[in-house]
């Protein structure tokens, strides 16, 4: 039978592997090649990683349940250093092709740092890790009630970049209390070379946010629509390295790596839509949990949205979060909360067969996870 080894065993296997020759079926004829081999090399060690897949609002989330990397017992901030420098392999496994593709946020459950916490988790992506993840805390939050683990009530999240709570209403709808948000740098100038001048905001909301208020003349305030996604796509890629290049940066350097245009909403009801481009040069197909953090924390500072009042944000394929802030304890910070609905559309083993040359994902040239 297959055994379900460790990553260290799996590696090990890789060396032994390389030094053996691989014993096939027989080729005797065209009838023995046509036939199906016989139980695929029944003595090989794969590995396996259990994995629950959910989306909010559109925007999918893995969450790894088991058969992830053990990252020791350290603050989270310090498990995603070892997570990138020892595992990185198994982030680019369960979310590059030819598992995960690159719209997927990957999540490691693990266990908290932080004693008053209930559960840890740590987000990643198709290039990178996140520090926090709105739609994939409501995706956690979903996936743990699907499995029986947790119910309706509030739950406390270990992140890298601090606690934040889920609650769990009886209806499925989870509302996240976020990490402190901010705004950075107000209106800040920034010409993109080819396109023009914008001016936007950087803000933080558990990420690095650029948020676009206004775009170079002779562009009109955008319709967002699905359909020119590539426009918005190749738009914000291209602000996102002139940020870069003019040295425009969060706090201590940190590098802005999302990007947000506002427009209109397609329903009334709600306050305005966003494309928010995510690090890999996927965008985000719900609200952005983070990059609503975000933006509100840019209306509290601009004085346009009170202390409890709600904010329908609208996503480019038109799902919502409804959102709302209360001041935080520092000026100029406020504490978001963003609440939307998860649906789990899988659960899985992945497979990682040690034969396999790409076992470890690979990324597919001009997109963003391209390495
Ligand atoms: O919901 O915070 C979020 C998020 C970040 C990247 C993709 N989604």
């Amino acid at each position: 039978p297959r055994g379900v080894e460790s990553l260290r065993e799996v590696e090990r296997f890789d060396f032994v592997h390389k030094n053996t020759r691989r014993v096939g079926p027989k080729e005797s004829g065209c009838c023995e090649n046509l036939r199906r081999p016989s139980p695929p090399h029944a003595s090989v060690p794969m590995q396996s990683i259990d994995v629950i897949d959910s989306h909010t609002g559109g925007e999918p989330t893995r969450l790894i349940v088991s058969g992830g990397p053990d990252l020791g017992r350290g603050p989270l901030h310090e498990r995603v250093i070892r997570f990138r420098e020892e595992f990185d392999h198994v982030r680019r496994a369960v979310t590059l092709e030819p598992r995960g593709s690159d719209v997927l946020v990957g999540g490691l459950l693990c266990e908290p740092h932080d004693v008053s916490c209930d559960v840890g988790v740590i987000f990643f992506n198709n290039v990178d890790y996140l520090g926090m993840c709105g739609h994939g805390a409501i995706g956690l939050i979903s996936s743990l009630e699907y499995q029986g683990k947790i119910g309706p009530g509030v739950h406390a999240i270990d992140t890298p970049v601090g606690k934040v709570t889920a609650e769990l209403a009886p209806s499925g709808l989870v509302s996240v209390a976020n990490v402190k948000s901010f705004r950075h740098a107000a209106a800040v100038t920034v010409d993109v070379p080819g396109l023009g001048s914008f001016t936007g905001d950087v803000a933080y909301g558990g990420n690095w946010f650029f948020l676009v208020t206004s775009l170079p003349e002779g562009l009109e305030l955008p319709k967002l629509r699905v359909h020119d996604h590539a426009r918005w796509t190749d738009m914000g890629v291209r602000l996102r390295a002139a940020l870069a290049a003019n040295g425009i940066t969060g706090d201590s350097g940190a590098y802005i790596d999302h990007v947000e245009f506002f427009g209109p909403p397609e329903d009334p009801a709600h306050d305005s839509r966003n494309f928010v481009l995510c690090p890999g040069g996927a965008f985000d197909r719900s609200p952005c949990g983070t990059g609503t953090s975000a933006k509100l924390a840019c209306l509290a500072a601009d004085g346009k949205l009170a202390p409890g009042a709600l904010w329908a944000q609208e996503s480019i394929i038109g799902s919502v979060f409804s959102c709302s802030y209360q001041e935080g304890s520092e000026p100029g910070t406020i504490l978001p909360t963003i609440a939307g609905t998860a649906f789990v559309s899988a659960t899985a083993s992945l497979v990682i067969d040690p034969r396999d040359p790409f076992r470890h994902g690979f990324a597919a040239a001009g997109t963003g996870a391209t390495e």
